[in-house]
C-alpha cells in the first residue's frame, strides 16, 4: 500500500436532491424527497433536511409521506443529473488520467498518478480545491476522502458528510476501523452482515480477531479472505480508469456432454450461486442475468433478463436463470454452461432509474400495499406534468410544476438564478403552458475555475453573474 493519502474519493452531497435544491430556490434549505410518485414508488434520495425526519433511500414512498408530510416530492430528472454528473467528472479527470466512475455522483481518483498530490498536504489542498471547484461550476457540494487506498477513501468521504473533507492518516488506519461496523467494509451488504451478527461478529476489530480461517469458513473462500484483508486495512486495489468489471460470469465447460435435463437445472443453479459469490465479493450487484449455453455442437446461445433493480441475492439470480433456461433446447447435450450478471451498480437497492420514469404526481399519498399492485396508467395529461419538472409558459416564463391532479396544474415561476417564485394554478390542457428542458444550475455566464469567463459574454439578461 501506498504511504500517502493520495487515493481520493468524491461523493456527492443528496445528489438528485441538492440538484433540485439548487434549481428550485423555493426548495433551498427545505426537505425534498425524489423518487417514484406511484403506487410502487421509492425514495431515490432525499435532502439531508428530510432526512433529520427519518427518510432515506430506498424507503416506499408512502412510508416517507408519513413521516415527512410537509416535504416537496418530485420526479427524478435522470438527463440533468447525468449532464450535471459529466461536469463533475470533468472536474476530475482534470486532476488525474486514473479516474474511476462508481456512479453518478461518485468517483475514485489517484492523485498521485496525476501529480496532483505526493504527500499529506498536497493532498489535502488539491480535495479543498476540488470542493471549491465543484462548488463554482455545478452550485453544488461534494464530500471528499483522502486516505492511502480505495477503501478508506471511501469509509473517509463518508465521514465527511455533507460538506466536509476527511483525511486518514497513514498508520492510523486500523484503530481507526476497529470500532467501526462490519458494515462500513465494501461487499458487506445486509446478508453478509446478518450472517456475521449470527457468529458473534458485529464490528471491524472482531473480523480481526476472529482471524481468517474462521471468515473463510462463515463465507467462503474468496469473500472471507477478502474481507480479512479489508479489516486489517489491507486493501491493494488500483484505481482504474474504466470500470475493470462490467460483468461478472463464471462457466463451466464438461468433458462429457450432459443430456439429462434435470442435471442441467442442477449445474445452472449451482453457477448463478459461484457468480453471486463472485459479484457480492467485489461489492457489486447487477440488474441483468445472463446465461450462456454451448450445444454439443458448438452452437452457442446467450439469454439474459433484466430485473427491476439490482441484486446480489442468490436466490433470485438462481431463479432467473433458470426462467432462462426453460427456453432454450438442449436436448442433444450441452457442452458448456455460464450464467453472469452484467448491469453492474455498486448498491443493492431498488434502482429507480428503470422504474420512476413513467411515474406522475398525484394528490393523495398513496400507501404502498402488501399484495401485487396494478400498475396505473397515468392519463395523458397527468404524465405530461410530473412533480418537479420544468415548463414554460407564453407570458409568465420560466417555472417547475409543483403539482397536478384533478385536471388542474400548479406551477412555482422561478429559475436557478431568480427570487423564490409565485404559485399559479391552470387546467392541464392550458395552451399557453408547455414542458421545458431545464436550465443549467449555475448561470451560463460564470467564470471557470482560475480562468476565463465561459458562456454568452454581455449582460445575461436576468441572470445572476457568480463571482469565481
Ligand atoms: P448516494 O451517493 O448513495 O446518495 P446521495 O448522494 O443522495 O446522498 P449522500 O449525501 O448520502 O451521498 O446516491 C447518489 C444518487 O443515486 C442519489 O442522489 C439518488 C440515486 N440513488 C437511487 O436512485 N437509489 C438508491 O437506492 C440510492 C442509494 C441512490
Ligand atoms: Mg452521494
Ligand atoms: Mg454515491
Amino acid at each position: 500500500m501506498r504511504t500517502a493519502p493520495t487515493i481520493l474519493h468524491l461523493d456527492m452531497d443528496a445528489f438528485f436532491a441538492s440538484v433540485e435544491q439548487a434549481s428550485k430556490p423555493s426548495l433551498r434549505g427545505k426537505a425534498v424527497v425524489v423518487g417514484g410518485l406511484g403506487p410502487r414508488g421509492v425514495v431515490a434520495t432525499c435532502s439531508y433536511e428530510a432526512r433529520v425526519f427519518g427518510v432515506h433511500s430506498a424507503m416506499p414512498m408512502g412510508q416517507a409521506r408519513r413521516l415527512a408530510p410537509h416535504a416537496a416530492y418530485l420526479v427524478p430528472r435522470f438527463e440533468l443529473y447525468r449532464s450535471i454528473s459529466e461536469q463533475v467528472m470533468r472536474l476530475l479527470r482534470e486532476l488525474s488520467p486514473l479516474v474511476e466512475p462508481l456512479s453518478l455522483d461518485e468517483a475514485f481518483v489517484d492523485l498521485e498518478a496525476g501529480q496532483a498530490a505526493r504527500d499529506a498536504d498536497s493532498a489535502r489542498l488539491a480535495g479543498v480545491k476540488l470542493r471549491a471547484d465543484i462548488r463554482t461550476v455545478t452550485g453544488l457540494t461534494g464530500s471528499v476522502g483522502l486516505a492511502a487506498s480505495k477503501m478508506l477513501a471511501k469509509i473517509a468521504s463518508e465521514e465527511a458528510k455533507p460538506d466536509g473533507l476527511v483525511l486518514i492518516p497513514p498508520g492510523t488506519e486500523r484503530a481507526m476501523l476497529e470500532p467501526m461496523t462490519v458494515r462500513t467494509l465494501p461487499g458487506v451488504g445486509p446478508a453478509t452482515g446478518d450472517h456475521l451478527r449470527r457468529a458473534g461478529i458485529t464490528t471491524v476489530g472482531e473480523i480481526a480477531e476472529a482471524g481468517e480461517d474462521e471468515l473463510v469458513r462463515l463465507l467462503g473462500k474468496a469473500h472471507g479472505h477478502a474481507l480479512y484483508a479489508m479489516a486489517l486495512a489491507r486493501d491493494e486495489r488500483p484505481v482504474v480508469a474504466e470500470r475493470e468489471t462490467k460483468s461478472v460470469s463464471v462457466e463451466d465447460t464438461y468433458d462429457v456432454d450432459i443430456h439429462d435435463r434435470v442435471r442441467v437445472g442442477v449445474e445452472v443453479g449451482r453457477l448463478a450461486d459461484r457468480c453471486v459469490r463472485r459479484l457480492r465479493a467485489s461489492g457489486l450487484s447487477g440488474r441483468t442475468i445472463v446465461l450462456k449455453v454451448r450445444r454439443y455442437d458448438f452452437s452457442t446461445l446467450t439469454r439474459s433478463e433484466t430485473l427491476r433493480g439490482p441484486t446480489d441475492d442468490p436466490a433470485v439470480v438462481r431463479e432467473a436463470a433458470a426462467r432462462l433456461l426453460d427456453s432454450v433446447d438442449t436436448t442433444g447435450g450441452v457442452r458448456l454452461l455460464g450464467v453472469g450478471v452484467s448491469g453492474l451498480a455498486d448498491y443493492t437497492q431498488e434502482d429507480l432509474f428503470a422504474q420512476a420514469a413513467g411515474d406522475v404526481s398525484e394528490e393523495p399519498a398513496e400507501e404502498p400495499e402488501a399484495g401485487p399492485v396494478e400498475e396505473q396508467a397515468p392519463s395523458p395529461a397527468e404524465r405530461r406534468w410530473p412533480a418537479g419538472h420544468d415548463v414554460r409558459h407564453a407570458e409568465l416564463g420560466h417555472g417547475w410544476v409543483q403539482g397536478s391532479g384533478l385536471g388542474r396544474v400548479t406551477v412555482r415561476f422561478e429559475t436557478p438564478y431568480s427570487e423564490v417564485g409565485r404559485v399559479r394554478t391552470f387546467p392541464v390542457d392550458d395552451p399557453e403552458l408547455a414542458p421545458a428542458d431545464p436550465l443549467p444550475l449555475v448561470s451560463p455566464v460564470v467564470r471557470r475555475p482560475g480562468g476565463e469567463p465561459v458562456g454568452p459574454s454581455g449582460g445575461g439578461g436576468s441572470a445572476r453573474r457568480v463571482a469565481g
